[in-house]
């Protein structure tokens, strides 16, 4: 541990008044920004709020960091970056409260309305309406997560899409998104998550990509307790990562080390790496050495447990802010009494915004209570015990301490259990109903869109298949539309896994990266994590990626980004970011471990707040997409591997028509049994059907084209009301997807009421097909046990 401060500030261009009017400046953020962390940890430990994590020990990195993050600029960080937050204007100590304690209303907590813990923040990227603000004009936080590491491979995507605007000259006129690509995705990680493979895979992309990302890595040596020895090689990850080091004439990132507590060090060094970053799209990174956690790492444990007293003295005597003040001091900027009179202000400031944001919190339960208090009260009842009980009721909600929606909710609903029959329950029982709705929209709001920009206000098209439709390849009909798409739409890109020089592994786009440019259609490395990272940065500002996983076996790479950012970014922020990524794949029925996935049930469980389509073939595929690039949800589209080779009919409407999300198709019409699958399976069923259909069993098939979302007109039940009989089939694992399509149909759409024999689903094995042609045969449904199956629904 070093000893000394560098005490030169080189800044030529401020007057000395001007420079100490900032040193003392950040000073007071830096003292005001610890009382939040201090009183923070009081506020829960006192039990007014659940959780706690906090930024004290890394105020001065962010406060010089803070210097540099420009209008346009964007940060993808974690829960450590409050004082960030306060020193760019982005955040106030009063919402940090709001958030602390779970306050709902988004105008007190406009990260999350409440959904998020504390420290996790992000501001607003798209209006009401799903328009995307004039993020090159503001300072953008993308919305925080949890998970050590999830925000790495968005930040690389942000720092892309500026390479993107930069690259690509007919985006120029977006300037409400970019000014020329200059903007910089400013990233912040503790260093124990550094040993994920995100954090990895994201500096080697950023190194061949060369995008202007910026890392801090706040390194105070623990991962919670685990310290530095055992994450990381040579237990530093500059030294670990010097291998990615830019050279002259090479690729790379530049890497700097600094100190946590040398204020005029860093502001020098961020200076020099954020204009590389900016100007020549070198990605940096700062290791923030030295880093100290004085309230050890969270609200949920004391740091003594797992350091060392000489550690924690250590931690004290380099504490950053104590270090400040004596080089104030020593430096004469300031006066121990001048800095003594900021330290009582920042104690009385703090105090002040927690107070004022606890009073908003509270009055709406406050009123909430009082109404429920009344209501209960007066409920006329005619037996004394009854009278009582009531009484209790209001009284125990009244003098509750603790104000949550929860105990209203209950008492409500106690009340009304114990006097059914009063004459006066229905005032009650209205309440009740009224605030049920409210918390619906509370807390089961913006899993997507719900504005103009919802799937569901998208107009269906037909397709126009002329008389004398020629027909073509499947993939001849996706390279085609997606040809016509580049030239119309200026926002898509698409990009992948040998989707660039050969146009994807199945040519849809071949050809297309020499007629659209290699900026727009392009390879990728081997990355699927960081590929989705790309599309998610992307998609946020603005873009409409089309980003491949190459197989569908492989989307397991990338699924944590897919179900922890793209799934619940719209809920999370209530509505405020939206991710528009489109993940194309290919899948389903093929031989071999990993080359005839179909793992849907995975899919559609992981991937709630996306929606999932299972096109049967090319021309519903483009549809699919039609429909999705005019709406802002995420989605996920799961062409057929088998289908690319087969003859279909080209509309001729190939950029206009829609497919309509959640609306399944009669494909064939039947009135014996009704059966209801999706993708490549349709095949295997439809050669089963004709020999049963010989035999005079009349057979209805249904293509869900959607499980997410699912029948939403309950087309299916329909069905199924002329039939008597249903059969769920797919190549999914027993009990995935099948399983979830027959409980949507029977329990949800009330299936159950309009069957004569027992509903069935018929799967893939629980084990994944061998190697070789047979492979599939045995290990999902083929076309003889469906109709054996179906045979034996008809007679039962
Ligand atoms: C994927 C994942 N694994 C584990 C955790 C639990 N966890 C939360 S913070 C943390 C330690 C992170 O340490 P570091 O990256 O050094 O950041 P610091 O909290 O020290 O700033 C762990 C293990 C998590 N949030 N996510």
């Amino acid at each position: 541990m070093e000893q000394s401060i560098n005490l030169s500030y080189k800044d030529d261009m401020l007057s000395y008044d001007g420079f100490r009017n900032e040193v003392l400046h950040d000073y007071r953020m830096a003292i005001f920004s610890r009382e939040v962390s201090l009183l923070g940890r009081r506020e829960v430990l006192t039990g007014k709020a659940k959780f706690g994590i906090f930024g004290d020990g890394k105020e001065l990195a962010q406060i010089a960091m803070a210097k540099f993050f420009k209008p346009g600029d964007f940060r993808a960080g974690y829960y450590r970056d409050q004082t960030f937050m306060f020193a760019t204007g982005l955040a106030s100590a009063e919402q940090f409260f709001a958030q602390l304690y779970a306050d709902t209303d988004i105008k007190n907590e406009p990260c999350s309305a409440g959904r998020q813990m504390v420290s996790h923040f992000a501001t607003r990227f798209v209006d009401d309406n799903g328009n995307w603000l004039d993020l090159a004009n503001r300072k953008n936080i993308t919305s925080d997560m949890a998970p050590t590491a999830s925000q790495m491979p968005r930040a690389l995507g942000v720092a892309f899409a500026s390479k993107c605007f930069r690259n690509t000259p007919h985006l120029r006129k977006y300037d409400h998104l970019s000014h020329n690509g200059n903007e910089v995705c400013f990233c912040t990680i503790g260093d124990a998550s550094t040993s994920e493979g995100h954090f990895l895979e994201a500096i080697n992309a950023a190194g061949v990509l060369q995008v202007p990302l910026a890392i801090f890595v706040w390194d105070d040596g623990y991962g919670i307790s685990v310290p530095k020895s055992h994450q990381t090689t040579k237990g530093s990850i500059s030294a670990a990562l010097k291998g990615y080091q830019k050279l002259d004439g090479t690729n790379g990132i530049q890497i700097y080390k600094v100190k946590a507590w040398d204020y005029p060090g860093m502001c020098e060094v961020f200076e020099e790496g954020i204009q590389k970053a900016r100007e020549i799209h070198t990605p940096v990174l700062f290791h923030v050495e030295e880093v100290t956690q004085p309230q050890g790492h969270s609200t949920s444990g004391s740091h003594e447990r797992y350091k060392k007293p000489e550690r924690l003295q250590w931690e004290r005597d380099w504490d950053c802010i104590k270090k400040m003040r004596e080089w104030i001091i020593e430096n004469a900027i300031g006066s121990e009494e001048e800095l003594q009179v900021f330290e009582n202000e920042a104690k009385n400031q703090v105090r002040e915004c927690r107070d004022r944001a606890w009073e908003n919190y509270l009055l709406p339960l406050r009123l909430q209570v009082e109404k429920v208090v009344d209501l209960v009260k007066g409920v006329v009842v005619n037996d004394i015990d009854t009278q009582n009980y009531l009484l209790k009721l209001s009284t125990n909600l009244q003098q509750n301490p603790e104000h949550f929606r929860r105990h209203i909710m209950r008492t409500l609903a106690l009340a009304i259990d114990a006097a059914p029959h009063s004459p006066t329950i229905d005032a009650v029982k209205q309440y009740y109903q009224f605030l049920l709705a409210q918390n619906a929209k509370i807390f089961d709001s913006f899993l997507y869109n719900e504005g103009p920009k919802s799937i569901s206000r998208v107009e269906e098209v037909k397709p126009l298949i002329p008389f004398d439709a020629q027909q073509y390849n499947g993939y001849e009909i996706l390279n085609k539309y997606f040809d016509i798409l580049f030239t119309n739409n200026p926002y898509v890109f698409a990009f992948g896994e040998d989707v660039g020089m050969i146009g994807d592994v199945n040519q849809g786009f071949a050809g297309l990266q020499l007629k659209h440019g290699e900026n727009r259609i392009f390879d990728t490395g081997i990355r699927e994590l960081t590929i989705i990272g790309q599309a998610i940065g992307m998609a946020i500002r603005g873009l409409r990626p089309i980003a491949e996983i190459q197989y569908l076996d492989y989307l397991v790479y990338g699924l944590q980004p897919l179900t922890d950012d793209v799934a619940t970014l719209h809920f999370r922020t209530f509505g405020q970011q939206s991710c528009p990524v489109i993940i194309r794949t290919r899948g389903h029925r093929l031989e071999g471990i990993w080359h005839s996935g179909s793992p849907m049930g995975m899919i559609i469980n992981a991937l709630r707040g996306m929606h999932v389509c299972v096109p049967r073939n090319m021309v519903q595929a483009v549809g699919m997409y039609n429909t999705l690039l005019r709406a802002n949800d995420p989605a996920i589209v799961v062409e057929c591997l088998n289908g690319y080779r087969l003859k279909e009919k080209m509309p001729a409407n190939l950029l206009e028509f829609t497919v309509p999300l959640g609306i399944p198709e009669i494909i064939k019409e039947g009135d014996d049994i009704t059966i209801v699958s999706y993708g490549s399976t349709l095949r295997i069923i439809y050669d089963a059907v004709e020999r049963l259909e010989r035999e005079g069993i009349s057979c209805e098939i249904i293509d869900v084209q959607t499980l997410l979302p699912f029948d939403i007109n309950h087309l299916i039940l329909a069905s199924l009301k002329k039939t008597n009989r249903i059969i769920f089939i797919d190549e999914d694992v027993p009990g995935g997807a099948a399983a979830y399509m027959y409980n949507k149909v029977m329990e949800e759409q009330g299936g159950y009421k309009w069957i004569d024999v027992a509903p069935r689903t018929l799967t893939g094995k629980a084990h994944r097909p061998g190697y070789g042609s047979d492979g599939d045969y045995f290990s999902k449904p083929n076309a003889e046990e469906i109709a054996t199956t179906i045979r034996l629904m008809i007679n039962e």
